[in-house]
Formats: C-alpha cells, structure tokens, sequence
C-alpha cells in the first residue's frame, strides 16, 4: 500500500474566549485535517494544531512521501527528519507547544496507522498492542473565561442555547462561577475528575475555586491546577501548601525542571507537566532534578500515537504516572487520544480534553459522545472515523475568511486590554 497524494486542509474550528497564562483564546482555534492518499483507495486521517509553519512543511513533505509504503513507519519517519530535522525547533515559552518536527511525525504517522487499520480492518487501538480497556476517562477542563459563545458569535451569546450549550458561553471570573460552569459540565458529560486552567487570575482566586469546587463536589471527585508555570517558586509554595489533600495533581506551577524539582520537595502534591519535561530528550534530566509525578503525554507533541507508548513504558520504568494534555480540538484527534488511551497498560488518570468547548466537528455524525466521562474506542476499522466533507469544506471557507494564520492569545488579550503583556512569571 503507498501513498499517492497528501491533502492538507487549515481549518478554524469555532472556541470561545478562553483565558490563560498567555492571554486570551481567539474566536477560531486553527487546525490542519491531514488525508493521506494510498494506491489502494484507502484515505488515512489526522489532525493537527494549526499554524502556517506546520501547514507549509506539510506541504513541502509531500513530493519526499509519495510512493512510500504505508507500513514502513521508520522509512517515513527517517524522511521527514531529513527534510526538516536540521532547523531549529523550539518548544517555546507558551502553554501550547511550537515544535515542528513532532507535529509532522504526528500528522503522517496517526494517518498512516489509520490506512494501516483500515487495511487490516483492525482499530488503531490493536496496532498499538490492543486493549488495556475499552472506554478512556476523560477529565472535565474547566476555564475562566469572558462572557461569550467565540466563533461568529465572539463575546456575544446564542440566547437560544440551554444546558452545557449555554453555560460554555456564559463568564467565568470568580470562584462561584467556575462551580457553575463545572456543574454544567459535569452533568452533561459525567466527568469524574475535574481541572481549572490557572495562571489566568490571581493566585488567591485560583486558589479559592478549588477550594470551592472542593466543597461541592466533595473529596471523591479529584481536583488538577494548571496555571501554565507563570508562578514564581514562593507563590506555588504558598498556595500549594493551601491545596494539600484537595489538589490530585498540581500541573506546572513553576517553570522549568529544576523549579519544579525544587517545588515537588517543599509541597506534598503530585506535580504533573506538559511544559518542563515534553520530549524524550528531557527524561534525563527530569529523573536528575525530579521535576514531576506525572508526564502528560500528548501524541500530537510526543511524535505520534507509537512515541507516546514507548513514554508510556519509560513513565513506567521511572516511577512517573501518565496521562494526557490537550487543546483545543475536534473528532480526528478525540478518536487517535481514545485509542491510544485505551491501549496504555499504564493509566492512572483521566485524559486531559478541551472537546467540550468545541461545537464543531468534521467527522461524520457528529461529535464522538463522552458519557459518564468516558469516551468508547470507535467502532470500525482504523480510527474508526469518517470525513464529513461538507464541513471540512465549511471550516476551511472560515479559515480563509477568518483572517488568523498563528495562535496568539497575548495578541488576542490586547485587543481587549492593551496594556496587557504575557510575562514568563507573574505573581
Ligand atoms: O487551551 O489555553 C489552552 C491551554 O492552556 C493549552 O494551550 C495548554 O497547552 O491545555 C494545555 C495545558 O495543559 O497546558
Ligand atoms: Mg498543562
């Protein structure tokens, strides 16, 4: 089975104003749909964050991987670190990752193990080793947030949405709005286990919400803080003292390995990260300074769904938990993270997921159900998930008309508050 032909399409997927450590979401989160062609009339998908960096490197790849095998996974990984292994590439300071390299692994390998599946008519999930189980937790990922719906509405809301539908739209700045906004969310999906995006307010009002969320959901629902390490040591000392016994894991705090290794002996909370330990080069290190519990894999920055097994193995190894960081995102990613958390002989918590906030979808049948927050693997060989066409032709008109090419959020907090500036540390 080779590839034939590669197509990649932006797209800008409806998100509402988010609020974190490095400002604020755009109306429209940027994602790429990669469909990977074969001889056999196969056509593999995945899906990647957006940006014009990853959109052109993807198209530059495609004249290396035509007439590849499908199955010769190393062969095609081989070529694109070739083509694009010798530039800089840099994580950089932001929450979300910036690397190239590992989204491109990501891109071609997730749509290569889905013709592969397809070919076979087994689940990707079976190409990873099979089941460990079959429904994947989910977390609930709770945000503070201004009043609005983001897509076309922006700030503004649909008076017409109820439920969840209508409490994603609503602000969320204080405590008693963040329970409101986790009552809704946990009563429409079932989530379990609960976490707040920080790093967006002051430390004594992130403290307080899971304080709050603590009293009302009571010590059987387990509570994460990411405030995206824009703490200083003294602050997450402070209030990590203040959420002993509440905080299931604390989620970068700090920044950097050694703050964290520092921190993790001053606090007695599990330290969780996707920011100072995010690739394997950094496992070293990470054992040296023993920066964090827990790595939050995520197989769009790890390199691709196999990559993040063998982190699954070295998590295990080193005596580090595992579980899984997300963005923003629709159906094509929601089916690779639940096959590749069904597969993870080692999982002990539920998988970050932004899928809520997202009413979007290119997949058809619309979105994939979460229930009592657990996701089934799909049915079908594969990822188990169809194009809907219609909408990725209708996310891509967006994109085009939507006039954003990049995640800024430090761009997007200035417009509502020019002053603003994304510092490395505040508070
Ligand atoms: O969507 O604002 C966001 C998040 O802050 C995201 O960009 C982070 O990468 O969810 C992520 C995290 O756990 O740090
Ligand atoms: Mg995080």
């Amino acid at each position: 089975m080779k590839i034939t032909d590669i197509y990649n399409t932006q797209i800008a997927v409806g998100d509402p104003p988010l609020l974190n450590a490095a400002g604020l979401h755009a109306p429209y989160a940027l994602r790429i749909i990669v469909e990977v062609i074969t001889d056999v009339g196969i056509i593999g998908l995945s899906e990647i964050p957006g940006s014009e960096k990853i959109y052109n490197s993807l198209e530059e790849l495609k004249p290396h991987l035509i007439g590849q095998d499908i199955f010769q996974l190393h062969t095609i990984k081989n070529l694109i670190q070739d083509e694009f292994g010798k530039q800089e590439d840099q994580r950089g300071v932001a929450p979300w990752d910036q690397r190239l390299l590992v989204h491109l692994f990501s891109a071609i390998e997730v749509a290569c193990l889905d013709c592969i599946g397809k070919k076979l008519d087994r689940p990707v999930v079976d190409l990873l080793g099979g089941r460990s189980r079959d429904k994947v937790p989910f977390s609930a990922y709770l945000f503070y947030k201004y009043e609005g719906a983001g897509g076309e509405l922006g700030f503004d809301m649909d008076s017409n949405a109820f439920g969840w539908l209508k409490a994603r739209q609503e602000e969320a700045l204080s405590p008693d709005q963040i329970v409101s906004q986790a009552k809704a969310m946990c009563e429409e999906f079932g989530f379990q286990s609960i976490k707040l995006k920080g790093g967006a307010l002051h430390p004594d009002i992130e403290c307080n919400s899971m304080l709050a969320l603590r009293e009302a959901f009571g010590p059987d629902v387990p509570l994460r803080l990411d405030p995206n390490a824009i703490w200083s040591l003294e602050t997450a000392i402070k209030y990590g003292k203040k959420m002993e016994g509440i905080l299931e894991y604390y989620e970068d705090p700090v920044r950097g390995q050694k703050k964290m290794g520092a921190l993790s002996k001053e606090v007695n909370i599990p330290l969780a990260t996707n920011m100072c330990t995010t690739s394997f080069e950094d496992i070293p290190s990470s054992i040296q300074f023993g920066s964090e519990h827990i790595i939050l894999s995520d197989h769009h920055f790890w390199g691709g769904l196999r990559a993040s097994m063998e982190l699954n193995k070295i998590c295990q190894t080193f005596g580090r938990g595992f579980s899984m960081h997300s963005n923003s995102h629709l159906g094509i990613s929601m089916a690779a993270m639940t096959h590749l958390g069904a597969a993870v002989p080692h999982l002990d918590y539920a998988l970050d997921t932004h899928y809520p906030w997202q009413v979007d979808e290119v997949i058809k049948g619309g979105k994939l159900q979460i229930e009592e927050g657990f996701v089934e693997v799909p049915k079908g060989p594969g990822l188990g998930v169809e194009l809907d066409r219609e909408q990725l032709q209708k996310l891509h008109t967006r994109f085009l008309e939507c006039g954003l090419k990049e995640r800024n959020d430090e761009v997007e907090m200035k417009k509502v508050n020019p002053d603003w500036k994304f510092d490395l540390q505040r508070w």
